[in-house]
């Protein structure tokens, strides 16, 4: 039924725009009255990218420090990630660290994109883009994107861009199984 089948983590600190992000992504609406996440919220998604019918289950997990503890469990099993931040807020930015050391202190490996999102408020950005793209170089991150949830600028690209990322590992994957059993 499905070609591929992923788990992926949506995270970054509170109200950077994670779960207007998903909603945006499900619906091509800017969905204004999203409240607050309380640990974590659960969407999944069909689509057809190169020819290849795949099931994106989203996690998004709420970015507010009470609930940081759950982050760790519920990663478990995830291939992909979305370590978010806000183009117009320098602490959600200066933050991406401590979240991406959660992960390896979890011994997980698994691609991580960087999106600096709110870029329809350009007015008002305290991180350029250069900075953003050094940090994920720096962090060894697999992309760097800025998206609008407002405009939907970038919004559906940057699960895209996940997405074949992941598919391209597991074609890669499969091919090394292949080639040591024949
Ligand atoms: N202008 C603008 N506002 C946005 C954008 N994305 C989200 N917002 C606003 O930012 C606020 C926070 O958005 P949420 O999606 O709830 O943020 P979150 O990261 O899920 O927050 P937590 O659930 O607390 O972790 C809301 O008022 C959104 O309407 C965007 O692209 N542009
Ligand atoms: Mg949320």
């Amino acid at each position: 039924m499905y070609d591929a089948i992923f788990k992926i983590v949506v995270f970054g600190d509170s109200s950077c725009g994670k779960t207007t992000l998903t909603r945006r992504f499900m619906t091509n609406f800017f969905i204004t009255d999203v409240r607050m996440t309380i640990g974590v919220d659960f969407e999944t998604k069909i689509f057809e990218i190169n020819g290849m019918v795949v099931k994106l289950m989203m996690w998004d997990f709420a970015g507010d420090e009470r609930f940081r503890f759950i982050f760790p469990q519920y990663i478990h099993g995830a291939m992909g990630g979305i370590l978010m931040y806000d183009i117009t807020n320098y602490s959600s930015f200066s933050h991406i660290s401590n979240w991406f050391s959660i992960i390896n202190e979890t011994n997980q490996k698994f691609p991580i994109i960087l999106l600096g999102g709110k870029v329809d408020l350009d007015n008002y950005r305290e991180i350029s883009f250069k900075d953003g793209m050094r940090a994920a170089k720096s962090m060894g991150l697999n992309e760097f994107i800025e998206c609008s949830s407002k405009t939907g600028e970038n919004v559906t690209n940057a699960f895209e861009v996940l997405t074949r990322i992941m598919l391209d590992k597991m074609s890669f994957k499969n091919r090394t199984a292949q080639s040591i059993t024949t």
